[in-house]
């Protein structure tokens, strides 16, 4: 009798166990960024954002529609490379994933975009900082930080109101974010009244800036401005010192990263550096961003770098938005996820204005004493 009440007992669970499996939705998650290449330090910390986000998810439990999701993530590296870019998209949206997180870049994240436009995948970048990216008219394409229209005229305006920068140069590395970010750093200088003395251009991959810098020593800039990354910042930085160019040294977000004292070995005086994050909280919020660093860095022994906190709240708001909808399948959760409104991240308030863009983007103000970053101020 007791065997066959086993055996009614092991059917019913093998049974109910099915009917949840079936019940199980698993969804797909792309990711793209430069996990090779000069920038890969910044590639891997986006990577580990989104990958601290789906292990969240997927150890809270998420339901979606009345099944249990199931989070997959899928890494490509795009070596911030723009052809690379637009491969990997082509490969996520072969493979059928319900949304894509990235790309890191502006250079790969707006090609990209419409990839990802033509197969319906809803698009969030957390950290593609040049207005074009959600300017095309796409309707998958979203990005949780300020642009760099924000993030240029704003330091612009701080080199000449607070740094007092009487002649100011500018550099770029050609890229769409470099050169971006650098004409509205332009832009914010002359507004505030201030006057560039010299602009020259790199690349991406230059590590020999002795010509430009020569060229730019003769004008006696009190202040140089970088649109670029901190893989090329900081061989700026030392050949400045060897060259003896005692400026600021001014740059926005892709140089903001607690990479740089390294990359510019030892070369940096305090304070000499002002870049610029495009986010950032204050107040109460500050609890929230100060937990995150401090679980990724006990989960990865590694500091955020910079955007690894954008990475885990756009995969959050993107999952939100399927929840609401009750869906996960792009077409149902996408207008709910261009509705989204107040929601609370690590980084801040996440509401979404008619072009995918950040509602009220902050911006961080930063230096760097003694090697480590420290922060200015929090502007809007
Ligand atoms: N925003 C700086 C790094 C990424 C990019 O926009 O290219």
């Amino acid at each position: 009798m007791q065997v066959k009440l086993n055996v009614v007992v092991a059917a019913a669970a093998a049974l109910l166990s099915g009917a949840a499996m079936s019940q199980e939705l698993v969804v797909k998650i792309g990711h793209v960024g430069p996990t090779s290449g000069a920038i890969a330090h910044l590639g891997k910390d986006n990577e580990l954002g989104a990958r601290m986000a789906i292990d969240d998810l997927n150890a809270k439990g998420v339901m979606i529609g009345g099944k249990k999701a199931k989070f997959e993530l899928l890494a490509e590296d795009d070596a911030g490379d723009p052809k690379q870019g637009t491969a990997a998209a082509s490969k996520l949206a072969d493979s059928k994933v319900n949304g894509v997180i990235g790309h890191l870049n502006s250079g790969t994240s707006i090609p990209a975009s419409k990839v990802y436009s033509d197969a319906g995948i809803p698009q969030i970048s957390p950290s593609a900082t040049n207005p074009k990216f959600t300017r095309n008219g796409y309707k998958t394409t979203f990005r949780v930080v300020a642009d760099d229209v924000h993030l240029g005229g704003t330091l612009g305006k701080y080199a000449v109101k607070e740094l007092k920068g009487k002649s100011i140069a500018v550099i770029d590395d050609r890229t769409a974010y470099g050169q971006g970010v650098a004409d509205e750093f332009e832009k914010g200088v002359k507004a505030s009244g201030g006057k560039v003395v010299g602009r020259e251009f790199t690349n991406d991959k230059a590590t020999d800036f002795t010509a430009i810098l020569t060229s730019l020593k003769a004008k006696k800039p009190d202040v140089v401005f970088f649109g670029g990354m901190d893989a090329v910042a900081g061989p700026m930085l030392r050949q400045m010192k060897q060259l003896g160019i005692d400026a600021k040294f001014v740059g926005g977000d892709g140089i903001c990263s607690g990479e740089l004292p390294k990359l510019a070995a030892g070369t940096m005086g305090d304070g000499q550096v002002v870049c610029a994050e495009a986010g950032g909280v204050e107040g109460e919020s500050k609890k929230s961003m100060d937990a995150f660093k401090a679980k990724f860095k006990e989960k990865y022994k590694a500091d955020v770098q910079i955007y690894a906190p954008y990475v885990y709240d756009a995969v959050n708001v993107m999952v939100a938005a399927m929840v609401k909808a009750g869906s996960a399948e792009p077409a149902k959760y996408l207008p709910v996820l261009a509705k989204t409104e107040g929601y609370k991240g690590v980084t801040g308030t996440i509401s979404f204005d008619n072009k995918g863009d950040i509602k009220n983007g902050a911006l961080t103000l930063f230096t760097y004493k003694a090697g480590n970053r420290e922060q200015i101020a929090v502007v809007r």
